[in-house]
């Protein structure tokens, strides 16, 4: 999968994206990064990329020109047509399903918004518009490199040797069992028994249960299904 990230703040994705499995997977061809700074589509000496709002307020609004130019710019860049997805607050809320979607596609290109927002005409080039949440950030870096990070783990050849991404939280819409390694007694709390037993039929059911009893007890929007 290729994807193009088009931000004002390159810099932001360099070192993270190098390291630990997605460095590896970049390594190994499965993933291919390509960073743009939309400064590099502006016109003018400051290399403007914002502007006030018309009808006035607070803050300032992504200029149109520059996205436009450089969105196009970027797309022709590789035969294969990317899905364009602009980071937003007003954006869809990102959960697990759609990173399933994403993951089946050879080509992402993520547009990050800064300031207020994107001058309302650039949103003509986006697919999608995800939202990592309810709360706000000062621009969609943080929420591009959340969208990597949770599509690009399910491409198969990411995940290290002997890890699913099957068995995990959400992707059954439920939470994760309690997980154990050595030492088998710790300041006076125990591994439970059952995990020792060698019964892996019971360890099953055992997990299952757990899980249905956390999700329950600490999620329980997800049990009636109100996150899909
Ligand atoms: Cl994608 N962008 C910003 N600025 N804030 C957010 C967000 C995105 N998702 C949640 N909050």
């Amino acid at each position: 999968m290729r994807i193009d990230v088009l931000t004002i703040f390159p810099e932001f994705f360099e070192p993270t994206l190098g390291i630990s499995l997605l460095g590896k997977a970049q390594n190994n061809g499965v993933l291919e990064f390509v960073i743009h700074d939309l400064r590099d589509w502006t016109s003018d000496p400051h290399r403007t990329v914002d502007d006030e709002p018309y009808g006035g307020g607070p803050g300032m609004v992504m200029k149109v020109e520059p996205l436009s130019e450089a969105i196009e710019a970027i797309i022709a860049l590789d035969p294969r047509k990317p899905e364009v997805i602009f980071l937003a607050p007003i954006g869809i809320p990102f959960k697990q399903p759609i990173a399933h979607e994403l993951a089946h596609l050879d080509r992402l290109l993520l547009v990050c918004g800064r300031y207020e927002g994107f001058d309302e005409r650039a949103f003509t080039y986006a697919d999608r518009i995800i939202s990592i949440g309810d709360y706000v950030l000062n621009g969609g870096e943080v929420a591009a490199l959340v969208v990597i990070e949770a599509t690009a783990r399910l491409i198969e050849g990411v995940l290290g040797h002997g890890q699913s991404a099957l068995e995990e939280s959400f992707s059954d819409g439920l939470l994760e069992y309690p997980h154990y390694t050595r030492p088998s007694s710790f300041r006076g709390e125990d591994v439970p028994g059952i995990l020792l037993s060698g019964n892996h039929k019971e360890i099953d059911r055992w997990r299952l249960e757990q899980s249905r009893a956390r999700t329950a007890r600490l999620r329980p929007d997800l049990l009636k299904g109100e996150n899909r």
